[in-house]
């Protein structure tokens, strides 16, 4: 892309204000150094991962780097190794047909992975994805890297955007749209879809935009000029299903409350409804007087015969960082990894059962394990409450 298209596509923009300066929307360096390495691999196969349970903000920013990259002449697959699970991101990929391939593990081994020279991760840095060790074998450098989660791991990218004060990673994207990297045009119905997909991602991290600072809104505002309304209203009236709706029930009814934290176990549930865990710590958050929430379940991965642990925390107590809170409650792994972390006002955890999982098919054992694993959670989560 030369100098003049980029110029022309930062004026032609339909937010005066907007227009005037680019710096403040992308700082230069950034801006050179993305379209450095862009210019560079011009011409490759580049593999996106994003989580193994995305969300929209990974859907969409993910969407939007592809498009971006296919300006230089880079062509991407966006993959990921789990499910989706939620019935807005079904809604989502389906009706924006947003181009993303499931790669479960042992499908994603059969790949001939040395058709890409590097790999990009969006809204992730590889530590919520089980594609990462077969990435590491297959000696995939890490091209670029843009999440807005804090640094969890050094990995040296060769470009590299980590943002945690900005609340999506679709508004870092919808910067680096508003910086010229891909002039939008509204007779292409990629480019509506894409931003409509951004949309949904930048208000689905940032609570509707209740937590958004100002350059979240700054990117809502320009996306506004080009997503379909009607479309993202489509994605967000998609319903729950019944089991979605047993699980949220379960969470309201075996919740804890001590010191206005509401702690709650679900028991077992399938991968497919694991979506349904953040969803019902949102729902405890709106109890009087709750200030954070905490839902958690034993989740069956049906296609790598595992269970974990599946977390999901929501606060809206300012001072209560949900990164700290999970990393202090739980600790690390045999191999120092933590079992999850967080962004602002919300985070995740996943313990993996390993030698532990299966063998539940007796109703009683199933039923004795799950109390072993709800008591040891609660225990750790409720001394960090309240230690005495
Ligand atoms: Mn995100």
């Amino acid at each position: 892309m030369n100098n003049s298209t980029q110029s022309e596509s930062l004026t032609v923009s339909r937010e005066p204000s907007l227009s005037l300066c680019p710096e403040f929307v992308l700082p230069i360096q950034k801006k050179q150094a993305f379209q450095q390495v862009l210019e560079r691999h011009s011409g490759e196969h580049q593999l996106i991962i994003i989580q193994d349970f995305p969300d929209p903000d990974a859907l969409s920013s993910a969407w939007a780097y592809q498009l971006i990259a296919k300006q230089y002449n880079i062509d991407c697959d966006i993959v990921y190794a789990g499910t989706l699970s939620h019935q807005e991101n079904i809604a989502l990929v389906k009706l924006t047909g947003l181009p993303v391939h499931r790669w479960p593990l042992e499908m994603a081994k059969t790949k001939d992975l040395s058709i890409y020279s590097g790999c990009v991760l969006i809204d992730n840095q590889g530590t919520t994805s089980q594609l990462t060790p077969l990435i590491h074998s297959a000696k995939l450098p890490i091209t670029v890297l843009i999440d807005h989660h804090s640094l969890q791991k050094d990995l040296h990218p060769e470009f590299c955007d980590i943002r945690p004060q900005i609340k999506a990673t679709a508004t870092i994207l919808t910067q680096y749209l508003q910086s010229g990297f891909l002039e939008l045009d509204d007779s292409e119905i990629d480019h509506i879809n894409c931003t409509t997909a951004l949309m949904h991602g930048l208000r689905s991290d940032t609570n509707q935009l209740r937590q958004a600072t100002r350059e979240d809104f700054l990117a809502a505002a320009y996306l506004s000029n080009y997503y379909d309304a009607s479309l993202l209203d489509s994605v967000l009236r998609s319903s729950r299903s019944k089991r979605v709706m047993d699980v949220i029930e379960r969470g309201l009814s075996n919740r804890q409350v001590l010191d206005n934290v509401s702690i709650s176990g679900v028991g077992f549930l399938r991968a497919s409804d694991r979506d349904a865990i953040p969803q019902a710590a949102d729902f405890l958050l709106t109890e009087e007087n709750v200030h954070t929430a905490v839902v958690y379940g034993l989740v069956h991965d049906d296609f790598n015969e595992l269970e974990i642990i599946v977390g999901s925390l929501r606060t809206n107590k300012i001072t209560l960082d949900p990164d700290e809170f999970i990393k202090e409650a739980f600790g690390t792994d045999a191999t120092g990894k933590f079992f999850g972390g967080g962004r602002s006002q919300a985070g995740g955890f996943e313990i993996p059962l390993g030698f532990l999982s299966g063998f539940n098919e007796n109703k009683d054992y199933a039923e004795m394990k799950w109390k072993v694993f709800d008591a040891q959670v609660k225990q750790k989560l409720l001394r960090l409450v309240n230690p005495d």
